[in-house]
């Protein structure tokens, strides 16, 4: 007799940063016949999510959705009025009616995948349910050992100011320009949502994260190893996450793609929420050119995706799309990022490092050019050299203007460097082993869907 396949409801928070990781571990779930119940936001921040949760759920109409009413809250001593960080909060304020809900669905619900930053929301709901509840981390197992003790460093916060290097224990020292500047400030919302999150997790199972073994083998191992808290539970790798298939259009670009030489392109994006100064894009156009290098750029200058309306001409001048239009493609639309990655074209990425990002170019082993823009991007920045899977120019710090040349130059290591090229192949062949039947990620994941059968 098999024991019944349990029955997980996932909990993403705001941003596709978010989103796009719980929807590739729900298609894992789905492909080992796991129930599930996807729990949303409504509102969405951005019009991208809300088409992805609908797609997703047009095309899984096996899964049950609960959908949250979102109060939006405005934080009393707002110092940041990121749209994104607004929601995280107002969300983990509307959970009440979650614990009601679950409780009544059929067949019962066995454990609750939530994101970090609803923890201490959840942590409590699952508890009455009598039911385990996983964090899911969406960033590297560096950044989030930091965020877990945030709370420690902020208790002596003064110290962040005048410091050069921030002690995480079991760590390397994190050298303080790599801190997001926010956490500096215990009234900044990204920084109160993580500190209030982050005593939360003692109570949680485990922290299912898109990561391998291979990746980050000392951070693992010292956080399992209960160096960097005792109270943490285990770090579960269970990355690079499988991209999921729904049926789109094929993109413009990858036809494109097809018509370049194999790994002769740089694909070019800096995240879902990243807004680029005008003055960054110019350089960052007149180095793309001077390179020499074809080119793919996703160009955003909005964080949210509603909002962006700049026309391309306005933002780059006619006479450069005009010069590099056998060379080059700009795009402001949304891209499947995977699907061009995946093209044999590609041979290099300039990334903000965010952590989906990193993952999706670890798993395909693109040599990375890191140029993190903010969060958590500058810590994962030094996670991807010495995995091996890129470079990072640690001069281009927080707001700092970098010119063409410079910028150029970069690309043409990124491209040429054959040594850097054969590392990330490695780190790719590792990821994609990672996943494969009896892999390391793959048999952590077996391991806890056995767990929650009995
Ligand atoms: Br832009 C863009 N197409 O056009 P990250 C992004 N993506 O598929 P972020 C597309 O969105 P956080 C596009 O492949 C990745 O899976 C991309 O997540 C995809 O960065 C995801 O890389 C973006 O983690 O989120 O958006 O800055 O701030 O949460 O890291």
């Amino acid at each position: 007799i098999t024991a019944e396949l349990p029955h997980i409801a996932l909990f993403p928070s705001a941003g596709m940063g978010h989103l796009t990781p719980f929807l590739r571990l729900a298609s894992m779930l789905l492909s080992r016949n796991c129930a599930l119940t996807f729990i949303t936001a409504h509102p969405t921040v951005s019009a991208n999510e809300s088409s992805y949760i609908s797609s997703f759920l047009s095309h899984h109409p096996q899964v049950n959705h609960i959908e949250l009413q979102i109060t939006p809250f405005l934080h009393s001593t707002s110092t940041d009025d990121d749209p994104f960080f607004l929601q995280f909060q107002a969300t983990s304020r509307s959970t009440h009616p979650l614990g009601p809900l679950l409780s009544t669905i059929s067949p019962p619900v066995s454990a609750i995948f939530s994101d970090f930053l609803v923890a201490s929301s959840i942590a409590p709901i699952a508890a009455d349910l009598g039911i385990p509840n996983y964090a899911v981390a969406t960033t590297s197992v560096k950044f989030f050992s930091l965020m877990a003790n945030l709370p420690n460093l902020l208790s002596n916060v003064a110290q962040l100011s005048t410091t050069t290097e921030v002690n995480v224990p079991g760590l390397a020292p994190i050298p303080i320009s790599s801190i997001p500047p926010p956490f500096k400030d215990p009234n900044h919302l990204f920084t109160s949502q993580i500190a209030t999150n982050a005593p939360a997790l003692s109570a949680a199972k485990g922290i299912l994260i898109n990561s391998f073994d291979g990746f980050e083998p000392e951070t693992l191992a010292a956080a399992n190893n209960g160096r960097v808290l005792n109270h943490l539970p285990p770090f579960l790798p269970i990355g690079p996450l499988q991209p999921y298939e729904l049926k789109r259009d094929k993109m413009q670009c990858l036809s494109w793609l097809d018509s370049k030489p194999a790994e002769s392109v740089v694909y070019v994006s800096f995240g879902s929420r990243t807004a680029m100064s005008k003055d960054q894009i110019r350089e960052l156009s007149k180095g793309l050119e001077a390179s020499g290098c074809s080119f793919l750029w996703v160009l955003k200058t909005t964080k949210v995706d509603k909002e962006d309306e700049e026309e391309l001409q306005d933002l780059l001048g006619d006479s450069f799309l005009d010069r590099t239009k056998n060379k080059g493609i700009v795009v402001k639309t949304w891209v499947n990022q995977q699907e061009i990655l995946e093209h044999p074209a590609v041979g290099g990425f300039i990334t903000h490092c965010g952590w989906n990002s990193v993952m999706e170019a670890a798993r395909r082993g693109i040599p990375v050019l890191a140029w993190p823009q903010h969060g958590d991007q500058m810590v994962n920045a030094g996670v991807v050299e010495n995995a091996g899977l890129g470079i990072w120019e640690r001069k281009w710090g927080w707001g700092v203007l970098v010119n063409g040349e410079e910028i150029a130059i970069r690309i043409k290591e990124l491209m040429e460097n054959e040594k850097l090229r054969r590392s990330a192949r490695k780190v790719g062949e590792e990821g994609m082993k990672a996943s494969e039947v009896d892999g390391s990620s793959e048999k952590v994941l077996t391991g806890v869907i056995e767990f929650l059968k009995q």
